[in-house]
């Protein structure tokens, strides 16, 4: 394949690049990356497969995080009025206290204990007699202070090492109090592969002790859930300024700028939205089976996918009022975006971007990079599923292993007294047959070029391997990559923080990112990065063993 952009042409050919990445490992290790690393082919109708959602090999720098990490920072760090109170030592209390950049705006109660670090500080002598009294005491202090709506209480590694029990801790102190509900989330670190099993530990408990408690009608006419939406530099603030200009009514956001109450209420919604289809794909799943609400799976990144995203909703109401209310804004918004597009496209067209991300961002910016011309040529998750990968056919074949196993599965039935069909089977037909797809997700491979990169669990070695070989004119990930791809001499987007920038989602987020991803791939600054002594070495040198 050629790739060409302003001022290179560089030929490669993916088996090549997916030979040299796996050139330095034992064999054993190779044979187990090369299954992770997908050279992407259409085949007869379907997708190649990949394995995901395996163990990192030890020893392999990975860009993956904890369990912890999915649990408390990614589902729950976001809610503001829900004490989080970390049972642990104070390193990882601290470490996933405000490090993700998702926003929130106190509501009139001003409930946000987004600001403070609740922890139990745990030490050696807790480790060796136990924890559980400290545990106690802490959510005490915690409700005699704040006297919050709930306290959820998060396992670290220790905890489960030592066998404190928490959940009997949680219960009783959630008796004591009467108006307080304090559970506990068994999110070890160790406890899954990645982030993946934290995001499914803390979506269970959440649907088991929260959703369903407020039945009192919501007022609105178009009632949705946003489900996989974390406000990740005021993402979500920009979505429901669109929501409310048409007129729809968001329920509850998982979780971006969310309250112990929306979850409450999610129950009452017409319609689950799933944005990142990696975190919480199973708890529309859910609700869909205990409530009698659709899913269907929509994506704000890109204007023309929020546009396309807005249509699939007002349609799915079939309401007039609602359809020219969409319209409308969609012809409202878009000038000012088509505007700027058109301006950073006679720039940026024909460049080319690589991303690797958590999960979903790594499919839905390549939405953003395409709309200004540039073309994603290698991408891949830290921890998606095959299903975020070849689409959601792959779900009833997909192997259980032991680390998956680990994951508790609910067993839902339906409400029996709440279960109400949003639309009658007849209904639903009516928009499948008009081409309406509900619980339904292709996957990014779906969506990528033939003879593209597809890679899993990338790790720094591959990652700069990659630059090297195939030059990017950016490179999308993590702060941990940040700095070792600035040194290749190729610019770097952070796309979980944004590098303190954002929004991108909705129509003036598209505008921020072509403006930003505009600056960063026409600056000349990357090609100074290489010292004197690197063009002109007077002295060079070879290890021993090379
Ligand atoms: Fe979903 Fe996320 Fe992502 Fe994710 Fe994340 Fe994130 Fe992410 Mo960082 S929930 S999978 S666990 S879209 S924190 S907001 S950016 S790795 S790609």
């Amino acid at each position: 394949m050629v790739t060409k952009s302003k001022n290179k042409t560089v030929q490669w050919e993916p088996a090549d690049i997916k030979a040299e990445l796996l050139k330095k490992y034992p064999p054993k290790v190779a044979r187990k990356r090369a299954k992770q690393i997908m050279i992407n082919e259409a085949l007869e109708n379907e997708t190649p497969e990949i394995t995901a959602n395996v163990r990192t090999t030890p020893g392999i720098i990975t860009m993956r995080g904890c369990t912890y990490a999915g649990c408390k920072g990614v589902i729950m760090g976001p809610t503001r009025d829900i004490v989080n109170l970390v049972h642990g030592p104070v390193g990882c209390s601290f470490y996933a206290w405000l490090t993700r950049r998702n926003q929130t705006s106190p509501g009139p109660d001003g409930a946000n204990y987004m600001n403070y670090c609740f922890t139990t500080d745990m030490q050696e002598q807790d480790i060796i007699f136990g924890g559980e009294k400290k545990l106690e005491a802490a959510i005490q202090e915690a409700y005699d202070l704040l006297h919050p709506k709930s306290i959820g209480v998060f396992a670290t590694c220790p905890v489960g090492l030592i066998g404190d029990d928490i959940h009997t801790v949680t219960a009783n102190m959630k008796k004591k109090f009467g108006d307080c509900n304090v559970f506990a989330f068994s999110c070890e670190g160790y406890k899954g592969v990645s982030q993946s099993a934290g995001h499914h530990i803390a979506n269970n408990q959440i649907f088991k002790h929260v959703m369903g408690q407020n039945d009192e009608e919501k007022p609105g006419k178009y009632k949705i859930n946003l489900l996989g939406e974390y406000n990740i530099g005021g993402d979500g603030f920009e979505i429901d300024r669109i929501f409310k200009k048409c007129g729809i009514n968001c329920i509850a956001t998982f979780s971006g700028n969310s309250t112990y109450d929306q979850f409450a209420s999610a129950h009452t919604a017409d319609l689950n939205l799933v944005m990142c289809h990696r975190s919480i794909n199973y708890v529309a799943d859910m609700l869909e089976t205990k409530f009698g609400i659709p899913w269907i799976k929509i994506n704000f990144i890109g204007a023309k996918a929020t546009a396309k995203s807005l249509r699939k909703i007002s349609k799915y109401f079939g309401d007039q009022e609602l359809i020219d209310k969409v319209e409308a804004v969609i012809a409202e918004e878009m000038p000012a975006v088509d505007v700027v597009q058109a301006d950073v496209r006679s720039r940026t067209e024909g460049k080319t971007a690589m991303m690797f991300v958590g999960g979903s961002r790594a499919h839905h910016y390549q939405e953003l990079f395409a709309e200004m011309g540039m073309k994603t040529i290698s991408a891949g998750y830290e921890f998606g599923h095959r299903d975020d990968y070849e689409g959601r056919q792959v779900i009833p074949g997909l192997k259980l292993d032991a680390d998956s196993r680990n994951i508790e599965q609910l067993e839902i039935e339906k409400d029996e007294t709440r279960y109400n069909p949003r639309k009658s089977s007849a209904e639903l037909e009516a928009l499948e047959e008009a081409g309406y797809k509900f619980k339904h997700y292709d996957g990014l491979a779906h969506d990528m070029d033939k003879g593209t990169l597809i890679i899993d669990d990338l790790n720094q070695y591959e990652a700069e391997k990659l630059v090297e070989i195939m030059k990017p004119d950016i490179f999308c990930a993590g702060i941990k990559e940040k700095f070792s791809i600035q040194k290749l001499g190729v610019p770097m987007k952070q796309l979980h923080s944004y590098d303190s920038g954002g929004p991108y989602a909705g129509f003036k987020g598209a505008v921020n990112f072509y403006n930003e991803i505009d600056r960063l791939v026409g600056s000349r600054v990357w090609s100074y990065m290489q010292a004197p002594w690197q063009k002109n070495p007077q002295l060079s040198a070879t290890y021993g063993w090379e």
